[in-house]
């Protein structure tokens, strides 16, 4: 990984907040914080004057001392001091630092006193009225401090994208009804479909008399108004999520609108192309002095950098501007792609719908396949199918593909990985299949290694077609398995074997950087949507947008291939 000045600066930021927090010699702090403002905003690539061994003393305020830090920094990607004061001073103890009325002095009193090291335990000593009897603090400062941590907290609380979108949905059709509205879009983590956003932001083209940001704040689920001007205004919303809005002249929109998509990551790796170039960007355009030479669409402003245009899902700095400059931008998966789905349930188990309700909506998604993939018979409480039942409904849908017209049912199953590598059903009866789809639903928390063994043994059964939501995580409730992924992908490829990405919203599992590698490795990827009810097919896009960020063509989907080449790829 590249480091880039955004990174060294964030280090001595750390450093110095950490040394206030210590109480050190104050001229020492002051050093951290102007080599954090000069990395940060230099216009030469620090990590490059490293490279070709340029004196760093040349920046202002950089002497010898931090000269040698930042060398560390770029050739070690670490450095040892700020590690020591980790050692010394509580790691999420800066955090506190964020909160207004809290600076370095107070966090270290409040620390000493009564143990504070994270948010968290701020808000309770807080709300147990106990900081007001610490000496220096008062009732009302105590409640100042619980507001303050209460609205950081809430504010640091992330949407799944699926939320987000009802949110995006509704907005957008609330202010395309203002007066003189013309184009509406959500820019930021939203557009480049991350699994979750922090907040919403929202661009807007409008008439100069437009009323829409009164019509904005004024939206009936805004709880909270921020700020609120001519042309930028920001809400939270009852929810708690929060929205800023800009409006934005039509010549400006593009370059606005790949400035608020971010991600900043990415932002600054182009500035400094342009910079390269002799060129400013900003929100506004793309500049050459004073003359504006692009901005009115995104394509122009990566035209001014010599750049084809990059799709939002890539923008992380992640290698997509090398790929960019080479003409190797990958052709990413679209929705369009998908021709068959291989994980679902039905109300054999705990799906809601039938077969035959499944199989229509399957269609109507503009399917040609669908596997049925009901639980197997270890996980009772979704009345998981044991042989028999599976062998039934095996006739089942003999009898229903015989009279469907359009879509095609496939016979599977969504067998559990037992905690020691087996399937949960017997071989006779998933020979009879198309699909296995083999997930863990069990012992989530063995230990890596015996979890990443019971992994590659499931996988070496002879009819394992595919793992299910690989790692188990689930948004907000279950952290990922632990799990060698690197391993397991390249055992899949050894064994030609697929990997899920499952749609569901707060799965989103294989995330993005496991699907590039699984895709590095020639290992296919298929998009389910693990519907349990026939609207859960439009959960797709959700996985769609993850295999974008995750590079995925429709080469590297198996469920983008028709059903005979499908058939051939899993041996059946
Ligand atoms: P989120 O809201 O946490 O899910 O993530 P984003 O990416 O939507 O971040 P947000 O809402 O803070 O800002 C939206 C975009 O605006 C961000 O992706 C890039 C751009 N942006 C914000 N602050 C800066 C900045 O300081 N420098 C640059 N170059 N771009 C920025
Ligand atoms: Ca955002
Ligand atoms: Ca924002
Ligand atoms: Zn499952």
């Amino acid at each position: 990984m590249p480091i880039h000045n955004a990174d060294i600066a964030a280090v001595f930021s750390e450093i110095a907040d950490l040394l206030e927090i210590e109480s050190a010699n104050p001229f020492r702090i002051r050093a951290y914080r102007n080599a954090a403002r000069v990395v940060g905003d230099a216009s030469v690539d620090v990590c490059g004057m490293v490279a070709g061994e340029k004196d760093l003393r040349m920046l202002p305020g950089i002497g010898a001392d931090l000269a040698a830090k930042i060398r560390e920094i770029v050739q070690t990607g670490k450095c040892a001091f700020l590690d020591r004061l980790h050692g010394e001073v509580p790691p999420a103890i800066a955090e506190l630092l964020h909160i207004p009325g809290l600076g370095p002095m107070r966090v270290r009193i409040l620390w000493h006193a009564l143990g504070v090291e994270t948010l968290e335990q701020l808000r309770r000593v807080a709300g147990e009225g106990r900081i007001r009897e610490v000496p220096g603090f008062g009732e009302k400062s105590e409640q100042k401090i619980l507001q303050a941590v209460e609205a950081h907290l809430s504010k640091t609380q992330r949407f799944t994208l699926a939320v987000a979108t009802q949110y995006v949905d509704a907005l957008a059709a609330h202010l395309k009804a203002a007066a003189g509205v013309d184009r509406v879009e959500a820019a930021g983590s939203f557009r480049r479909r991350r699994e979750t956003v922090g907040d919403l932001d929202m661009l807007v083209t409008a008439a100069a008399n437009s009323p829409v940001t009164a019509a904005f704040t004024g939206y009936e689920e805004v709880a909270e108004v921020l700020a609120s001007g001519p042309t930028r205004a920001s809400v939270r919303l009852k929810s708690g999520l929060q929205v800023d809005l800009r409006v934005v002249a039509p010549e400006s929109y593009g370059a606005a609108l790949y400035y608020f998509t971010g991600s900043k990551a990415h932002n600054v790796a182009v500035r400094r192309l342009a910079q390269e170039r002799g060129l400013k960007i900003n929100e506004y355009g793309v500049f050459r002095g004073d003359a504006r030479i692009a901005g009115e669409s995104e394509e122009s402003v990566f035209e001014a950098v010599g750049l084809p245009w990059i799709p939002p899902e890539l923008r992380e700095d992640r290698g997509e501007i090398d790929a960019a400059m080479k003409g190797r931008l990958p052709a990413l998966v679209d929705l369009e792609d998908l021709r068959g789905d291989l994980h679902c349930h039905t109300k054999a188990t705990d799906g809601r719908d039938t077969l035959e309700a499944m199989a229509q909506a399957a269609k109507a998604a503009g399917l040609e396949y669908l596997a049925i993939t009901e639980h197997s018979q270890r996980l009772a409480m979704a009345r998981g199918l044991d042989a028999e039942r599976l062998a039934a409904q095996i006739d089942e849908i003999d009898r229903l593909n015989d009279k469907l017209r359009g879509i095609r049912l496939l016979k599977g199953i969504e067998v559990d990985i037992l905690e020691d590598g087996k399937l949960d059903l017997p071989d006779a009866v998933l020979a009879r299949l198309d699909i296995v789809v083999a997930s863990i639903h069990s012992h989530f928390d063995l230990p890596q290694a015996k979890q990443t063994r019971r992994v590659l043994k499931a996988m070496d059964h002879k009819h394992f077609t595919l793992m299910g939501h690989p790692t188990a995580r689930l948004l907000d409730e279950r952290e990922p398995c632990e799990l060698d992924m690197p391993r397991i992908i390249r055992h899949a490829r050894e064994r030609g074997c697929g990997l899920e990405l499952n749609s569901q919203p707060d799965r989103l599992d294989l995330v993005d950087t496991w699907c590039k590698a699984a895709k590095e490795e020639g290992v296919l990827v298929s998009i389910d949507s693990d519907a349990h009810s026939v609207r859960d097919f439009a959960n797709l896009r959700f996985g769609i947008g993850q295999a974008r960020r995750g590079w995925l063509e429709a080469a590297d989907v198996l469920n983008a291939r028709p059903l005979a080449e499908l058939r051939r790829l899993v041996g059946h």
